[in-house]
């Protein structure tokens, strides 16, 4: 056991009245919300790799995070100490899951075979603090952009060595996220892209990159995986372009590749807006298609153009995930992953708190304004009402597929005209949802 968040005792629920910093002000894991708890509804998981082996480095500068328990070593022994204060930390957050990428938990070793040993042993470990705590993991998944081997990609290095190491990680990745009882296993594209496409066949990196995907599928049904597999979109960084650009671009791949039976989506708000989307655009397209399987929750910061992968604060946001999560039903076997960093002007240990404290509550006030928002069905009956005209007579024709043009051209040579459009009301709408804000 760990202690090193000593003057932290478990977070409580404190209501939105409280100055405590360190108290929740409305997530209160039990509370009921349309028949079901928030922390079901939530789903919450931290992000080792962020939350655990960040460092606050960045291009023009050194690490600035204090990590008194880190001794900086790729040593199995410090592997195994931040395994202990994770779960501390998760454990008087009150997180109910984590997700980690097979190199964040353990280090890499000179060969294949002596970096499985390593992760076996952190596995065991993870194992074991995870039964003793209650904390689960919400998916597991590879890093294969980190080593210089895949400066090229990985499923789509146009080295088939490269392809069959990525495949072996993968493979292992996948056994240890089975042995952890892994509720999911997200592929996020790394480097699958390119760079320049004078130097790229990108029908054979996309027919490789499908090959891949059929092979882990394969090999998860062989071990009595059950997981829901996850594919995260996101348009550039690394890479100038990523295969997996955004949601319609790996529906796309899915279908084209025959995966739709086994992968889901996993939606991140800074890869969306990334894209040119919001996250409500891309949660919408996923979710109508019946492929929302999980989000990563966070933020970018609009003037900038990259990742910045912030804590996600603004109600606005939460509402419209929550808006989406509750019309499907929830996220399960999903969740909410902050897939977010502190900034590395906030280096203290207790900034880990206060960020995912504050993520926590975000989501929670969303989920809540949402439910209000649900239950007084304001935008649901504006959105029916608005395409009634579907509901009967030739609308209800068309959408059944029994007109032809030349059913339409008749129609409308005898009607002569439409009936009046209708206002789409988006101010009065806008200023609706800031009525559910407050
Ligand atoms: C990178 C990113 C990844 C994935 C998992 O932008 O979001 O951390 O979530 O590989
Ligand atoms: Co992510």
């Amino acid at each position: 056991m760990s202690d090193s968040f000593p003057e932290i005792s478990k977070i409580a629920y404190e209501g939105p009245r409280t100055k405590n910093p360190l108290a929740f002000r409305h997530y209160q894991a039990d509370e009921p919300v349309e028949g079901r708890s928030m922390r079901d509804w939530l789903r919450f998981s931290v992000a080792y790799w962020h939350t655990f082996r960040g460092t606050g480095s960045d291009p023009f500068g050194a690490p600035t995070l204090q990590r008194p328990w880190d001794d900086g070593s790729d040593s199995v022994d410090n592997a195994r100490r931040r395994v202990d204060v994770a779960f501390e930390f998760m454990e008087k957050l009150g997180a109910p899951y984590y997700c980690f990428h097979d190199r964040d938990v353990a280090p890499e070793g000179s060969t294949l075979a002596e970096t499985n040993k390593r992760l076996d042993a952190v596995v065991e470990h993870l194992k074991a603090a995870q039964e003793r705590s209650g904390v689960k993991l919400l998916w597991g998944t590879a890093n294969l952009f980190s080593h210089p081997r895949y400066m090229h990609g990985a499923a789509t290095s146009p080295n088939a060595d490269v392809f069959a190491y990525a495949a072996a990680q993968v493979k292992k990745a996948i056994e240890v996220t089975h042995e952890l009882r892994g509720e999911n296993y997200v592929f996020w594209g790394g480097r699958e892209g390119y760079m320049n496409l004078y130097n790229t066949d990108m029908k054979r990196e996309l027919d490789h990159l499908a090959r891949f995907m059929h092979m882990c599928v394969e090999h998860a049904r062989a071990i009595g995986f059950r997981g829901q597999f996850l594919f995260e979109p996101k348009p550039k960084e690394p890479t100038k372009h990523q295969y997996d650009f955004d949601a319609a671009a790996c529906l796309n791949f899915i279908r084209q590749y025959e995966l739709t039976d086994h992968v889901k989506l996993n939606i991140e708000t800074n890869h969306a807006t990334l894209a040119g989307h919001t996250m409500m655009h891309e949660l919408v397209y996923a979710s109508i298609q019946g492929a929302l399987g999980s989000i990563d929750a966070n933020t970018g910061d609009l003037l900038l153009g990259w990742d910045t992968d912030q804590f996600p604060t603004d109600i606005y946001l939460t509402t419209q995930c929550m808006l989406v999560i509750m019309q499907q039903g929830g996220l399960a076997p999903g969740g909410v992953n902050f897939d977010a960093k502190v900034r590395r002007e906030s280096f203290e240990p207790v900034d880990l708190f206060h960020a995912h404290i504050g993520g926590m509550d975000a989501f929670a006030r969303g989920l809540k304004i949402a439910a209000r928002l649900r239950a007084d069905g304001v935008l649901s009956e504006f959105v029916k009402r608005r395409y009634r005209s579907f509901d009967e007579g030739m609308g209800k024709k068309i959408e059944a597929g029994q007109t032809s043009l030349g059913d339409l051209e008749a129609y409308m040579l005898d009607k002569g005209r439409p009936d009046s459009v209708e206002s789409g009301r988006q101010e009065m709408l806008e200023n609706l949802i800031n009525d559910y804000l407050c």
